[in-house]
């Protein structure tokens, strides 16, 4: 059902091959369980310390934008907790504006074991990184490249260096990294967000009219990469 507004899975749902479409416990259409899905964070918002208000409306404009461009492809916005901020404010902006629930919806877990641990399927996921794509840090950057291995250390290099604010790095994931072989995770995008942490690099002194427009940019950056590992 379309602009019905959307729901927080917790990881219940199970998908079994040659199923007959059916709609799971939380509302999810199973039969979408294969179609290509990008998992990501929501950029900026906990170390980057940008104001969860603004960061909301502009990934609901941003989903808005791409989820129709994409086919059948999902976006799917994870956070750790059910107590989780962002994710009610993006649930509740979302039925606002007529989004379809089976193409973009919120997701309560680890992005690094969403199909282990969640059954989720999702081929790609995004990654808030560092100017420098190195690891560590802590929160999402560190715990993807925990779980990707050297073998994302090394395909990250590959690919960059380095990163501006607002731009995006798409990896293509060896199969000998974890993430591939336990939770199917074809590609990370690294995408780095505007910083409004004064003990962080790139720190744009609370000026929201930069530091929007660096978000917009980061997560259009962000859609156009998975667009362009669907198409
Ligand atoms: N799974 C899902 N979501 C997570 C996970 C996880 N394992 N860990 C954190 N989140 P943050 P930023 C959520 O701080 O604000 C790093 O040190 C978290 O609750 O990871 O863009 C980098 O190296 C929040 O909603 O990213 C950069 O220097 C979201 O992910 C800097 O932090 C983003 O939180 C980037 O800061």
């Amino acid at each position: 059902v379309k602009g019905t507004g959307l729901f927080t899975e917790s990881g219940s749902m199970e998908s079994k091959k040659g199923e007959q479409p059916v709609v799971g416990s939380a509302g999810t259409d199973v039969s979408l369980d294969n179609a290509p899905t990008l998992a990501f964070p929501s950029i900026s918002t906990a170390d980057f310390q940008f104001d969860l208000e603004k960061a909301s409306d502009i990934i609901v404009e941003k989903v808005a934008e791409f989820v129709n461009k994409l086919g059948n492809a999902r976006l799917v916005l994870v956070d750790l907790t059910h107590k989780s901020k962002i994710l009610s404010l993006v649930r509740a902006k979302a039925s606002q504006k007529n989004i379809d629930s089976k193409r973009f919806f919120t997701f309560v877990g680890d992005i690094t074991k969403l199909h282990s641990e969640g059954g989720l399927c999702c081929n790609v996921i995004a990654n808030a990184a560092n100017w420098r794509l190195k690891p560590g840090g802590g929160g999402v950057n560190a715990a993807i490249f925990n779980a990707g291995g050297p073998a994302l250390e090394v395909a990250t290099k590959e690919q960059a260096k380095s990163l501006y604010p607002g731009n995006a790095v798409v990896v293509p994931l060896p199969s000998t990294s974890p993430l591939f072989c336990r939770e199917g995770v074809t590609h990370v995008i690294h995408v780095l967000g505007p910083n409004m942490n004064p003990q962080r690099p790139n720190y744009l002194d609370n000026d929201y009219s930069k530091g929007c427009k660096i978000l917009h940019d980061t997560y259009t950056s962000l859609f156009e990469g998975f667009a362009s590992i669907v198409r």
